[in-house]
């Protein structure tokens, strides 16, 4: 049986690979499971058929079986769990990789979405100029706190683990604000992870669904 996941039919973020799904798919290059995706449009993710699977409407979903998974963060640590290559043997280890899925799921997006979302749908509303710096300082906040953590290491804990791809998936949601460049060290363990083989065809597979759709 085949793993199947959802990702958007035609994904808002132009092909950048910012849409949850890549996490997912990322994940299962990691370890090296074959995968199919089935698109789902905006409408389709609000009908009863997905809402039967995902209770949000949201994307990504995980099917493996008789069993249905939503959430990036259960999906993940769901890949993680079962096959080898994303979190470590070590007991301490294990649980280490996995506070810092839960600190870039918890800790980190919350802030990068609310600036994400104040940039995309607050620009013309009365609030924004006054927002928007109380915005970027939060997301500073936490990017200072994470570069003092990285220090000189490539990844947040020994090996790359789970920890890691959310950590990247989730800052890479920054990449059009600038407030990377601020921490070059921040901005180097982004692109490392972003030249992992595994990144690169999970990002080049969700690129040929974008691509398709366009051209259709
Ligand atoms: N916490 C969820 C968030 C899922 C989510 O926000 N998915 C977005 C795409 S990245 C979505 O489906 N948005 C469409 C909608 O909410 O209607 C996760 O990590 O899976």
């Amino acid at each position: 049986m085949t793993i199947t996941i959802t990702a958007f039919e035609r994904s808002p973020d132009g092909g950048k690979g910012l849409a949850r799904d890549t996490r997912v798919r990322w994940a299962l290059e990691e370890v090296g499971q074959p995968y199919q995706v089935r698109p789902v449009s905006f409408q389709a993710l609000k009908e009863p058929a997905h809402l039967a699977l995902h209770p949000f409407g949201q994307i990504p979903t995980f099917e493996d079986g008789d069993l249905t998974l939503f959430e990036t963060g259960a999906i993940v640590f769901h890949i993680a769990q079962r096959y080898t290559g994303l979190l470590p043997d070590d007991a301490n280890a294990r649980a280490r990789a996995i506070t810092w899925m839960f600190a870039a799921l918890n800790t980190l997006e919350p802030p990068i979405v609310e600036l994400g979302m104040a940039l995309l749908f607050e620009r013309d509303k009365s609030w924004y100029a006054a927002r928007l710096p109380m915005l970027q300082d939060r997301v500073r906040v936490r990017l200072g706190e994470l570069s003092r953590r990285l220090g000189d290491a490539d990844w947040l804990d020994g090996a790359f683990s789970a920890g890691d791809l959310m950590m990247v998936t989730v800052l890479r949601r920054l990449n059009a604000s600038g407030l990377l460049d601020e921490y070059p060290d921040v901005a180097a363990y982004v692109a490392r992870g972003e030249a992992r083989p595994a990144f690169r065809r999970a990002f080049d597979a969700q690129l040929a669904v974008f691509n398709a759709a366009s051209r259709s």
